[in-house]
Formats: structure tokens, sequence, C-alpha cells
């Protein structure tokens, strides 16, 4: 054969294959010219939320992070929101929010400053929290991990060495039996995939390590560590839901004709959500067995914010401008806006065939000229996924109010309350009120 007949037949297979992954991979994108995102309906049992993070809002912590933050270039998250004294004015806020569930996390090195001390009045304080909650009809949901640790953990090298696990399974059957009578929903970590790619891979989170062996490892430990403790505390108390808060984010190839562009966003959707979800699935990860993984879930808790265009020139770090398609609109984090690919993450999650739970979406915007939008696109998306069966149970909105936001430090406000880091003051924003309609509307459907 001729060398051109042998080019035409590549050609040939090449538009085939593009073609086939366009058909079979689509990415969607609706007119939202024409929709209405006041009609929607939601039924009875539908739980609205709100999210935080001990070490986002907490202040006056002592952990990984904070020693991070005065070793790297990064702000300092000093005494955040102050929620520490705060907590019962805040709590105030969840009831002027009418929800009826609020997802928080414990700091354990509050709790365990020192390996095997335990420190009674945090222990105290986080139980009054619970009462509180409970006296205000509002349902707890607590993380047990939320990217922050004690410093003594850390300085063991942390999730990077199995033989630590322990270490953490100790203390959340400590926490766990301590307020399991008043605490039915648990997740067990936050987002194992960016705690790991962030952490040892972008350098962006504690330790600031550059290392693909070691982000495969504290993914695959992390995950491992919730199967463990999943069963520990099912023993303990089977009544209680426990599951893990999944980030899901698509890669979609920026240039649809292009293979090298859809390689590499099936490699990162691999690497990203496929490991975590195929571990859960069949109790294996990057080679390794993990048999207590498997099925280890009452519920998946999904945090979703946006799609990544990728190709093979990916930016290193974070804090630059992801590409976005031309009528996309740009979220003050320089990622997208794009609500639609909600319907594909719980696609993605419900594999798992456990209910889902959406345990984070939001936006920074510093203003408050695009979250009103926000919020309304995704809650209507929420509303036609059920519409079509899908078995989503809450959504929890990121966040309550503005908070320390990790690498990004004070700079991205993702709060329906703007927080006043002077004074301390908190004012409810548009959106805030928007979102109180929607739970308000929906408690009367
Ligand atoms: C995460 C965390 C939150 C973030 C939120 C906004 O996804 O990084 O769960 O702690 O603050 O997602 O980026």
């Amino acid at each position: 054969m001729e060398w051109w007949t042998y080019l035409s037949f590549a050609a040939v297979i090449y538009v085939a294959t593009i073609v086939s992954l366009r058909m079979l991979y689509p990415e969607k994108h609706l007119d939202w010219s024409i929709i209405d995102e006041t009609q929607r309906t939601f039924p009875e049992s539908f739980q609205w939320g709100v999210a935080t993070a001990s070490h986002q809002i907490e202040g006056g912590n002592s952990n990984n992070w904070t020693e991070f933050e005065t070793r790297s270039n990064i702000e300092e998250s000093g005494d955040a929101c102050d929620h520490w004294n705060r907590w019962q004015e805040d709590f105030q806020l969840l009831e002027e929010l009418g929800v009826a569930t609020y997802r928080f996390s414990l700091e354990w090195s509050r709790i365990e400053p020192e390996k095997g001390h335990w420190n009674a009045e945090a222990l105290q304080q986080y139980s009054d929290m619970i009462d509180d909650l409970c006296r205000r009809g509002i349902r707890p949901m607590i993380t047990l991990h939320h990217f922050s640790h004690p410093q003594w953990f850390e300085q063991r090298e942390g999730f990077l060495d199995k033989d630590n696990i322990g270490l953490w399974v100790h203390y959340c059957e400590k926490v766990f039996e301590r307020y399991c009578d008043r605490v039915t929903d648990w997740c067990t970590v936050n987002e194992p995939e960016v705690f790991s790619i962030m952490g040892y891979f972008m350098k962006m989170f504690p330790p600031g390590k550059r290392s693909l062996r070691s982000t495969l490892t504290v993914m695959r430990n992390v995950v491992q560590a919730h199967g463990i403790v999943y069963h520990r505390l099912k023993q303990h108390n089977p009544v209680c839901r426990i599951g893990l808060a999944k980030n899901v984010t698509l890669f979609d190839p920026l240039k649809r004709w292009n293979l090298l562009h859809w390689t590499t966003s099936a490699a990162l959707n691999f690497v990203w959500n496929g490991a975590i979800v195929r571990a859960l699935k069949k109790g294996t990860m990057f080679g390794k067995k993990m048999p207590l993984v498997r099925g280890s879930l009452d519920f998946i808790g999904l945090n979703y914010y946006t799609h990544v265009l990728t190709s093979p020139f990916l930016p290193q770090t974070n804090e630059v401008n992801f590409p976005k398609r031309s009528h996309e609109t740009m979220t003050d984090f320089g990622y997208p806006m794009y609500a639609e690919g909600l319907e594909r993450a719980v696609k993605m999650l419900e594999t798992l065939e456990v209910p889902i739970e959406i345990t984070e979406n939001g936006t920074a915007d510093q203003h408050d000229t695009l979250r009103p939008i926000h919020l309304q696109r995704h809650v209507w998306m929420v509303s036609e996924l059920l519409q079509q069966g899908h078995d989503i149970r809450s959504y929890y909105h990121w966040s309550l109010m503005d908070n320390f936001e990790w690498a990004e430090g004070y700079s991205l406000r993702f709060g329906l309350y703007h927080v006043d880091y002077q004074t301390q003051v908190r004012t409810l924003r548009q959106s805030g009120s928007i979102y109180r309609d929607i739970i308000n509307e929906a408690s009367q459907d």
C-alpha cells in the first residue's frame, strides 16, 4: 500500500474515534435564557442546609494548616470568623435562613492537641453546639476530617504513612461515641482527591509537596481510613448514616476534535473521580485490594462546583483563570459556572447505589452579583434531577458565611452572609435572602 493509503486510514480512524467520543460523552449546555429557574418543586422530605469547616471559620487554631500558613506564602487564617467564640450568634443565622440541616467539621487539633491528651473543654463545647442545634430543630451533620489535623499527626507524616491511620481511627471512635446519640449523619473525610492532590502534587495545601507517588499513596490511605472508620462506627451504632464527601470536578476536553485533549481529560477524570468511585464500588485502588472500602457508604456526599476544560498544557497552580466556553461566566475562583454539570456528577455518583447528599455547592463572588443566579440555576438543576427520579436527599450551600478559603485566604468570598473581618459583623447578602425564600417556598409546596 502507498503511504497515502495508510494516511487516509489513519485519518478515517481518527475522525471515527472523535465522532464516537463526542457522541458518547456530550458536554451538555442549556439555553438558560428560555429557562425559568423559579419553576421548581421538591419533595417534602428534601433537606436544605449550609456547610462550613472548622479551620475555615473557628479562628485561633494550631494545626497542619497554621504551620503551613506561616511557612508558605499564603494569608494566615488567624481569627477567621471567630466562630469558636461566636457560635451561638452564628447558629442564630442558621435559624434565620430556615435551614433544616447544618454540616460542619470537628477540629481534631482542639480535641486531641497532643497525642492521647483529650481536651475536655473542647469536647464539651462541641457537645453544647450539637445540643444547641438540636434545640433549634437543626440536624447536625459532622465531618470528621476536613483538610485540617493536629501538627503532631503531620509530624509523623499524616496519611502518607499507613501506620498512622489507626491514630485517626481512634480519634474518630472517641468523638463518635460521645456524640452519636444526637448526631445521625457523619461524613468521614472531605474530598480525599483534593486533600491528596493539592497537598502532595500541587503544593497548595500542607505539606506542600510534589510527588505523584505520595499523592496516590495518600489518596489510597485516606480512602482506606474511611473504610475502616465506616465499619468501626457502624459497630458502635448501626443506626447512624455514614458517608464521605466527594468533590466531583468534571474534566472536559478543551478542543473536542483534539484526541490529546480527550486523553488528558480521561486521565484526569480517572485520577480525580474514577479511582475513588471504583474503590468504593470494587474495593481496589491503584492495584491494591481494599476490601473494607467496598460498599462502605450509607450515602455519598457530592461537592460540586465546576468543570475544567483540559489540554496537555495544564496550569501548575489553580491561581489562574482556567479556560471557559465563550458563553460561560467566570466565578471569582477563575473557573466557570456550569450548573448543567450537576447532572453528570449525580449520574457518576449514583453508580454507587446509595442516596446522594449534595454536601457542597456555591461560588466565590465578592460582590454577590453572580451568586443569586448561580444559586437559582443549581437549585433548579436539583429540582430537575429529582423529577427525573434521581435519589438526592439534601442540598447544602457552601457556605453559611465568608471564611478562610485555604490557599486563597480571605480573598475569595463564598458566604450567604458577608463577614467584615475587622468587626466580625455578619450581613445577609441578597443571595442569602434568595436562599431563605427558596427554603421557605419549598416547605410550602
Ligand atoms: C473544598 C472544600 C471547602 C471549600 C469550598 C470552596 O472543596 O475545597 O470542601 O472547604 O472551601 O469547596 O472552594
